[in-house]
């Protein structure tokens, strides 16, 4: 790792960066934690804002890394406070964003370890499975799981999913650091 630099909240497709370089999302509910796991990746304190109101914009945000790739991170969804029509109007712009979008190489899907996949999360990996977009899902909030529970846990959300073992599938966690060289590792196949 050496940069990380904000280059644009993206409201539209006019906005995407059109450089050719890669782009990896990270997708997942509001909560699920994808800007602490963003900043400790980059390891950075703020530079994806945490704790933001969700469900009041929907840009996708662009970060350049090590001027050589971008993250993109993308709204967060399943805000039970997201009215109707801005919950559709997210759905819209992602359909775009991943059928349009030939920079786009992989997505991180986060998702809770704690509990399993909400139908938003299975949705979200329905969606990137029809536009045949690699995903590397992400556990998070790790260390919330006992460790002699967690393999059982980690099968369980596979499952519901619709994951193959093996799959790229990692455990993370903030607090504990856990997971982010092997992220990196399945990240940098992609780059
Ligand atoms: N225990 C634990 N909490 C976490 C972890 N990652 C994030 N959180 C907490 O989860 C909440 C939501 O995190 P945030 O990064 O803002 O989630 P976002 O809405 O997906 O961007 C915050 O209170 C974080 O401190 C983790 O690895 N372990
Ligand atoms: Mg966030």
């Amino acid at each position: 790792m050496k940069t990380a630099d904000y280059i644009i909240s993206a409201v539209g497709p006019g906005q995407w960066p059109t450089d050719g370089k890669p782009q990896i999302a990270l997708s997942g509910r509001s909560n699920v934690g994808k800007s602490s796991l963003i900043n400790h990746l980059l390891n950075r304190k703020n530079l994806a804002r945490t704790s933001q109101k969700p469900g009041k914009t929907q840009k996708l945000n662009y970060f350049m890394i090590n001027e050589a790739f971008y993250f993109v991170d993308v709204p967060g969804y399943g805000y039970a406070q997201v009215s109707q029509t801005e919950r559709q109007a997210w759905g819209r712009m992602m359909e775009h964003y991943f059928s349009e979008n030939e920079q786009l190489r992989v997505v991180v899907a986060l998702v809770d370890f704690r509990h399993p996949p909400t139908n938003n999360d299975i949705q979200m990996v329905e969606l990137l499975k029809y536009h045949e977009i690699p995903i590397i899902v992400v556990a998070t909030k790790c260390d919330k799981v006992p460790k002699t529970k967690r393999l059982k846990q980690a099968k369980i959300i596979q499952e519901k999913l619709g994951i193959a073992s093996g799959d790229p599938f990692v455990m993370y966690s903030v607090s504990e650091h856990i997971g982010k060289e092997a992220l990196w590792n399945e990240i940098e196949k992609f780059i």
